[in-house]
């Protein structure tokens, strides 16, 4: 088989960077290691950007988000369960959509059977050759036969664990990490969102968020330890525990109910350099991973899948200048989005063996972001995504 670009992970980069290349006129063939099935029914992020917004709309998936989502002009922080606000409308003029990316991926999995897409599920052994040369190919074995794919490149879109980022010789790789001594632990429930916008509350017990989905499905998280287990964490102790952490009002007008999903997801910021190596790519988070405290994990693989359409676009009309920058634009924005969810997990957990002094350094930064119009600025700047 043949194609322009052979896409691996068919995760939301995966799909956006193929609807995308289809609709530009350039040929893609999408491999995904599970069913389609299996990757909507992962609960992940909540928040899009609005350059993520114009993105979907660009790529001609935007109509249900536009009915369903939820356009937020702010957001509230709590500290000593008192909160107050962030309005990125009044300090900036912009704000953010709540839609969930599972419903990003609906969208994106139907606008591609639509329009003939080559998605091909279950596939296994996924081995990526020759990307030091003009002539790269990708080989998968599915229901037990072997396949070859030759293409002119190769997107790796496969997240943290696939074979794309590990296919870049060693010595050439250079990988950042940290890793945060704590999990959050997320539940689902069939319940009214406590507040209309989203509350991010640092407590001595540790970190919690009131987030949504739709008028009647509420998404919670609270900072937990890694060594616990989602079985030692029966809904009355979530619940309970989820009350202390915030802002009183909200704890007792807090509407609770049986959860429908409860998982519990490690902390880690990473970032891989460089994200290109010959005819490779890495795009989102095979490149790269944040906390989610900021929001930002998939609205910067939205902004590598920007960088990249366009290159590629470039490239098929004579210009091989995007695709050869693409790693240097695309590793200037991350390290900003990777700058801002770490300090604003650093900002609002409570880690292990924090000191007096580290406590009360978490305490001025919240009190000045309170009373300064620059500091929330700075914060609504980049929450609601620096321009790409
Ligand atoms: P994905 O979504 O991980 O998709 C990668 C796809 O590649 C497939 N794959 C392979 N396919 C073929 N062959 C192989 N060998 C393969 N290996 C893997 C996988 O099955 C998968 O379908 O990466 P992508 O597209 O770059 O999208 C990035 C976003 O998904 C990610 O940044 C966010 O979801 C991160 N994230 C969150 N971000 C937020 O902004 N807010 C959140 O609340 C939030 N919660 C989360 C998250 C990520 C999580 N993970 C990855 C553990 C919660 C979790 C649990
Ligand atoms: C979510 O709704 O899942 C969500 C929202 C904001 C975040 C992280 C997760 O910062």
């Amino acid at each position: 088989m043949r194609t322009q670009v052979c896409i691996i992970g068919g995760g939301p980069s995966g799909l956006l960077l193929s609807q995308l290349l289809h609709r530009a006129g350039i040929d893609t063939v999408v491999l995904e290691r599970q069913s389609q099935d299996y990757v909507l029914a992962r609960v992940r992020a909540g928040v899009l950007e609005w350059g993520t917004v114009e993105m979907l709309n660009e790529a001609g998936v935007g109509a249900r988000m536009e009915k369903e989502g939820f356009v937020h002009t702010g957001t509230y922080l709590a500290a000593r369960n008192k909160g107050f606000r962030i309005d990125f409308d009044q300090l900036i003029g912009k704000k953010v959509m709540v839609y969930g990316q599972t419903e990003v991926t609906r969208d994106l999995y139907a606008a591609r059977a639509s329009m003939d897409g080559v998605v091909i599920h279950g596939t296994e052994g996924v081995a990526l050759h020759a990307l030091d040369t003009d002539a790269p190919f990708v080989t998968f074995t599915k229901d037990g036969t072997e396949h070859r794919i030759d293409c002119d490149y190769v997107a790796g879109c496969d997240g943290f664990h696939g074979p794309s980022r590990k296919a870049i010789p060693a010595n050439v790789l250079k990988e950042y990490e940290r890793v945060y001594p704590f999990g959050w632990l997320g539940v689902l429930s069939h319940t009214p969102p406590v507040s209309h916008e989203l509350i991010y509350a640092n407590h001595e017990r540790g970190f919690a968020l009131c987030s949504m989905r739709n008028a009647n499905l509420s998404r919670y998280y609270v900072q937990c330890p890694l060594t616990d287990k989602v079985e030692d964490w029966s809904d009355s102790a979530f619940w309970d525990e989820l009350k202390r952490r915030i802002p009183e009002d909200a704890a007792e007008t807090l509407v609770t109910g049986p959860t429908i999903e409860k998982s519990i997801a490690p902390l880690r910021s990473f970032v891989a350099e460089p994200m290109r190596w010959g005819r490779l790519f890495l795009v989102g988070d095979a490149a790269h991973i944040v906390p989610p405290t900021g929001a930002k994990g998939l609205n910067l693989a939205a902004s590598d899948v920007h960088y990249l359409y366009h290159g590629l676009v470039q490239f098929y009309q004579g210009d091989d200048e995007g695709v050869t920058k693409y790693s240097e634009k695309a590793l200037a924005r991350v390290w900003k989005s990777e700058r801002f969810s770490w300090s604003l997990t650093t900002m609002l957990h409570r880690f292990p063996n924090q000191s007096a002094f580290d406590q009360r350094m978490q305490e001025a930064d919240l009190d000045y972001l309170e009373s300064s119009d620059a500091a929330k600025k700075v914060l609504a700047e980049n929450y609601v995504g620096l321009p790409f």
